[in-house]
């Protein structure tokens, strides 16, 4: 199942979603079976911003019958922090290193962007756009006009890919995708979550701390599926597909719809070696599939 993707050379096409697998926690727990048995074929980092941050005040997770709802808050340690702290490690992984930004306004995402093309260790960029340009006060993914003005001036910052992660929470996706592509993005990544609430049985009162936060999980595969399949539609550059996925059949089901790649999410939280397993159901499936032709 090797395959290239954007220039990089992946033994599958399974990948983490952002934020939803801990390399340097698992590495810790796992030891180097996590290096024998890593089970993504690109990593992904947990979104990085300017300045460290704390994250949102607890709750921060509510489970759903069919997945959950999350608002972190981007908790992180900074773009200082991260370089000096955390790409050490991650550069260990053995597999090609993705690392996920956010800025808040494109100056922000224009010094992320310039500091991490001096790490050779990541491999690609792809740039969260589901946060508010302070500036403008539209979310960057949501605005056609506001994505091509944030890659008009980041693109010419770096020869790495770029990769959009895109918000499911827009107008028009494919839209959004399509000015992705026509200011220098290398590749599109969706869905991030949806925006969902859960009430305080007892008090009636908003449960997390953030008020809203972001459903994933099962709940979202039907929807993540018909974005993907409108979104590859209407672009020539890959998609990476993600929204629910559990199973190999799930990823074909992606992989149908359009995605060069599939990333797998809330799934690891249930099974952090749901990477190897997803990948090893897709592999059989692909096979029947071509025994049958
Ligand atoms: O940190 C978060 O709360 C978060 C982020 Br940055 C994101 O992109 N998607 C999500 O569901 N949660």
């Amino acid at each position: 199942m090797s395959l290239a993707f954007c220039g990089l050379e992946l033994e599958h096409p399974i990948i983490n979603a952002s934020g939803t697998f801990d390399a340097l926690a698992a590495r810790r727990v796992f030891g180097d079976d996590l290096l024998a048995q890593f089970p993504f074929a690109a990593f992904v980092t947990k979104t990085v911003t300017v300045e460290p941050r704390a994250g949102n005040p607890p709750p921060r997770l509510w489970e759903l019958g069919a997945g959950m709802i999350n608002s972190i808050g981007l908790p992180n340690k900074g773009l200082r922090g991260f370089m000096a702290e955390d790409l050490p490690g991650l550069a260990e992984l053995p597999v090609p290193l993705i690392v996920n930004v956010m800025g808040f306004g494109a100056d922000e995402v224009a010094e992320l962007v310039s500091a991490l093309d001096d790490a050779p260790e990541v491999r690609a960029m792809e740039l969260n756009v589901s946060c508010p340009n302070v500036k403008t006060g539209l979310v960057m993914g949501a605005d056609p006009r506001e994505l091509a003005g944030l890659l008009e001036r980041v693109r010419p910052l770096t020869a790495r890919p770029l990769i959009v992660k895109l918000t499911p929470n827009a107008g028009d996706v494919p839209a959004v995708a399509l000015a992705a592509q026509e200011h220098g993005a290398d590749a599109v990544s969706l869905i991030n979550t949806l925006r969902g609430m859960a009430l305080d049985p007892v008090s009636g009162e908003p449960w997390l701390g953030g008020i809203t936060g972001g459903v994933s999980g099962p709940a979202v595969r039907a929807i993540a599926l018909a974005q993907v399949h409108a979104v590859a539609a209407r672009v020539q550059i890959p998609v990476i597909g993600m929204g629910g996925v559990c199973t190999g059949a799930d990823a074909l089901d992606l992989m149908r719809a359009g995605a060069g790649l599939v990333a797998v999410g809330t799934e690891s939280f249930r099974d952090p070696a749901a990477g190897t397993r997803i990948s090893a159901e897709l592999s059989a499936l692909l096979g029947a599939e071509s025994a049958a032709r």
